[in-house]
Parts: structure tokens; C-alpha cells; sequence
């Protein structure tokens, strides 16, 4: 017989008291925060799953690594400890440091896109690399496999690229307006979908054909390493290490927020594998933007921190309970009938809230008002991956419609227990008995970039 809990690799030494509050409470809160989950304080949030970014919670060891930082404004230790953890995992030469995953795209991306309306094509492009991106004058295409969308149905690696498309837009765009791919690991977007080592290889094979660089958006790649391990063919006895070396041998350079797979509270991370040219210019530009190359923003003891994190995100029985956690919330939101991206992925469940809230239009942001009565019900916080974060056309200014209107339960890394995420799954599933009562919401404020972070909003009655 399967037993119901992978148990954790790890016991817990110190405790964060969370505070419990009643309905009267949240709906004062809530209303204050403008309908934005982002704006309420976290003491008012009794578990929270914005985000598996930098919530994770450190072990002893980075603990005992932080008390080691080196502060030197320059060539600090704790940045070769640093570099020596990257270039471990990703076979890569050059290693500079950003504060995190955004500070990293904002070096690197400026120096990728050369003149305005150059295209970058990726499985799906997470919203601060899309906001990169444009801000340097690029455009984003997304080109995932169709069954990403359709929720349902089950496929092992419902992050991979379409190939056909693929090649057909490098064709009808011609190579010189293509500034690089970027191959997403997980493919966050879509549910933190795995992508496949074969389908990986494939793209590069693509890429070499006519000379685009392929830049990994790793701020998954070790979870994406395990469902390697357990879905693909050839891979059942390979390390994760040896995984996600092989990983890295299909592209040229690695962006990555850190606060991820890294399990710190801060951090990125910009890794090439060996074109000096691009390192020397992503070192010239990172000084003024993050800070000098040898610290980028972080602390010495950040760095001590992450060196140590980077390492541990590879222990293959973490792994597995990790990702147990998100199946265990994934099934037992499915046996009470709630659509959710199928398969799960390796650091949430996503709600499908199209198929919940069908009354309510993209444009009234059907996922945030699922969110809204999520938090009401018990004080979990979720996020809206939909309409709302997906933001407007940068030419035409209208309102996107994306086509997942997704609520997001992102569990941090050791953070909380199979019996936290009872709570969340009964009072998803509370909202889901009440789906009909649901409203949709309007703007109070909409700020020009990334409004999902500082909206304000209003239900329509
Ligand atoms: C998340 C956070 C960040 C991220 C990412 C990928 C694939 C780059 C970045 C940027 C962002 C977030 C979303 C909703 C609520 C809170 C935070 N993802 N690429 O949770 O990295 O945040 O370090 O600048 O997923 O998915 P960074």
C-alpha cells in the first residue's frame, strides 16, 4: 500500500509562532489591502503561499555559514565560496552575483538585446524576465507545448518547448531579430512544469543551427532535475548532479533567482558558461546597477548562506518530500473535485479558476477574487497567476488575456507540515462549494509595470 506522506529529511530546531485570526478580522484586513493579497502585513496571513521565494527556511548548516561572511566591499571569500558552489552545479566559468533573480535579468538582458524589437522566444517567460525584456526594447514569445494549457490531462513534461513552433518563428523571424531563447526550468507560468532533458537537448540542437544563445531561467532547475530523474527514460539511475550538469550543458548562460532552489532568503545568480565577451559586459554593467562583481548586491554572509543552499537543493531525499508536499495538497484538492493544473509541479498546486469562476470575465480577474475568498475562509494567503499578473499589451495597452486564469498555493522549501496544507485543502475546497457567490474586481489603482505587486482593487457588485 502507497503511504500517504514522504516524512521529511530534517527535524525542526527553532519555531516562528503564526497568528490565527477570525473572519471579521481578515475581512477588515482584506478590504484594507485594497483586494490585494500583496498589500496585507504578514502577521495577518496565517499560512502563506505567495511564494516559495526566499520563505524557505535555512538549515543549521547556512545558519552556521552566515556567522562566516566575509564583508570585504571586494574579492570577499564568500563570493569564491559562492562561485565554487555554481560552478560545480552548472559546469559554467563565469559567476557573478545579483540580489536576486530580477537584479540578475536586468544586467544580462540589456546586453543580449541589441535593437528595439528584437524577440526573445522561451516556453513561457515569467513576468520580471518578460519585464526585462521590454524594458530593454525586446518583445516575448512564448512557445510551450499546447497540452500545457489543457489542465486535465496528464504529461509528464507539460513545460517543454513546442519545437515545431519553434523553428517556424525562428524562420519567419529572421535570426538577426532574435536576441536568444530562454528555456524556463521549471516553467513556472504553467504550474512549475517540468521540462525535459530530451526536449532541452532538442532546442539546442535548434539554437546551434542558426546561432541563438540559449539562457536557462533556472530558478527551478534542481526540481526540474527530479522529475527528470522519476519521469524520463535513461535517467532512473542518474544523480541529480549528473542531471543538472547535463541540464546545463544545453545552453550558454543561467540566469537565476536564488531565493528558489538556492533555499535562501535572497539572492541571484548570472552564470556563462564560457564567452568572455558576454561576462565582461554583464561585469561592467552589473557595478552600477547591483554593485561590484565580487558581492552584486548581497552580503558576504548572503553569499555564505547561498553557497551552502545551492548545495543542499540537490539532496535527493529533500527532493522527494518537497515534492510530496505538492502532490499531497494536489490530491487531495482533485479527490474533492477542484480543477487543478494536472500533474502537479515541483513548488505548487495551481487552481484552475476558469473552470470555478466561469461567470467572471479575464478582465475582472477571475483568479484574484478565488484568492480573495481563500484568504478569508482561513487566513491562507495564495497568488493570482493570471489576467491580473499578466498586465497589458506594451504596444497597445490593452488588458492581456492569459490563457490560464491560475490561483497559485506556492509551498516554501521546510517550511510547513502536511497538516498546514489540511487547512489549505479544506478551505479551497470550502470555496470551491460556494464558486457560484464569487464577484469579479475592478481597479482602484493600476500602476504602470508589474501591477499585480501594488494594485488596488474593488469587487464589483
Ligand atoms: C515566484 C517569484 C520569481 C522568478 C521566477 C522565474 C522562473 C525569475 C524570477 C524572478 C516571484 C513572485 C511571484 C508572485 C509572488 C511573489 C513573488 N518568481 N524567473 O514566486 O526572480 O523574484 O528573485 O527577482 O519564478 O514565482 P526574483
Amino acid at each position: 500500500m502507497n503511504k500517504k506522506y514522504v516524512a521529511p529529511p530534517y527535524r525542526i530546531k527553532m519555531v516562528e509562532p503564526i497568528k490565527m485570526t477570525t473572519r471579521e478580522e481578515r475581512i477588515k484586513y482584506l478590504a484594507e489591502a485594497g483586494y490585494n493579497p500583496f498589500s496585507l502585513r504578514s502577521e495577518d496571513v496565517y499560512i502563506d503561499l505567495l511564494t516559495d521565494s526566499g520563505t524557505g527556511a535555512m538549515s543549521h548548516y547556512q545558519w552556521g555559514a552566515l556567522m562566516q561572511g566575509d564583508e570585504a566591499y571586494a574579492g570577499s571569500r564568500s563570493f569564491y565560496r559562492f562561485e565554487q558552489s555554481v560552478q560545480e552545479i552548472t559546469g559554467y566559468k563565469f559567476v557573478i552575483p545579483a540580489h536576486q533573480g530580477r537584479g540578475a535579468e536586468q544586467v544580462m538582458m540589456p546586453q543580449l538585446i541589441k535593437k528595439p524589437g528584437q524577440v526573445m522566444i522561451s516556453n513561457m517567460h515569467f513576468d520580471t524576465t518578460r519585464a526585462h525584456v521590454e524594458i530593454a526594447g525586446g518583445r516575448c514569445l512564448d512557445v510551450v507545448i499546447k497540452e500545457c494549457f489543457d489542465t486535465d490531462t496528464y504529461h509528464p513534461f507539460k513545460g517543454n518547448f513546442d519545437l515545431e513552433k519553434l523553428e517556424e518563428l525562428i524562420n519567419q523571424t529572421k535570426v538577426e531579430n532574435i536576441a536568444g531563447i530562454i528555456l524556463t526550468i521549471t516553467n513556472n507560468s504553467a504550474g512549475g512544469q517540468p521540462v525535459s532533458i530530451e526536449n532541452m537537448r532538442a532546442v539546442k540542437k535548434i539554437a546551434d543551427r542558426y546561432g541563438i544563445r540559449v539562457i536557462i531561467d533556472g530558478a527551478r532547475y534542481a526540481e526540474n532535475a527530479f522529475f527528470i530523474k522519476e519521469r524520463e527514460k535513461g535517467y532512473e539511475n542518474k544523480s541529480i548532479p549528473e542531471i543538472i550538469l547535463e541540464t546545463f550543458t544545453y545552453a550558454d548562460a543561467l540566469l537565476m533567482s536564488a531565493k528558489k532552489d538556492g533555499i535562501s532568503n535572497i539572492g541571484g545568480v548570472i552564470a556563462i558558461k564560457d564567452d568572455y565577451e558576454l561576462y565582461n559586459s554583464c561585469r561592467t554593467t552589473v557595478v552600477p546597477l547591483e554593485g561590484f562583481p565580487t558581492y552584486g548586491g548581497l552580503t558576504g554572509r548572503d553569499l555564505e548562506a547561498l553557497a551552502v543552499g545551492l548545495k543542499e537543493a540537490l539532496d535527493e531525499d529533500y527532493l522527494r518530500h518537497r515534492i510530496d508536499q505538492v502532490r499531497y495538497l494536489g490530491d487531495r484538492l482533485r479527490d474533492a473535485g477542484v480543477p487543478i493544473q494536472y500533474p502537479v509541479g515541483g513548488h505548487a498546486v495551481f487552481v484552475d479558476c476558469k473552470k470555478i469562476v466561469p461567470h467572471i470575465p479575464y478582465h475582472q480577474f477571475p483568479a484574484q477574487a478565488v484568492c480573495n475568498e481563500v484568504y478569508l475562509e482561513a487566513g491562507v494567503r495564495p497568488v493570482e497567476i493570471g489576467s491580473f499578473l499578466l498586465g497589458r499589451d506594451p504596444d497597445t495597452h490593452k488588458n492581456l488575456e492569459s490563457p490560464l486564469e491560475l490561483m497559485r498555493l506556492t509551498i516554501p522549501r521546510r517550511t510547513y507540515t502536511y497538516a498546514h496544507l489540511d487547512v489549505v485543502a479544506d478551505a479551497v475546497i470550502a470555496v470551491y462549494e460556494k464558486r457560484e457567490s464569487l464577484v469579479g474586481l475592478d481597479f482602484e489603482y493600476e500602476p504602470p509595470v508589474l501591477r499585480h505587486f501594488t494594485a488596488r482593487l474593488k469587487p464589483i457588485k
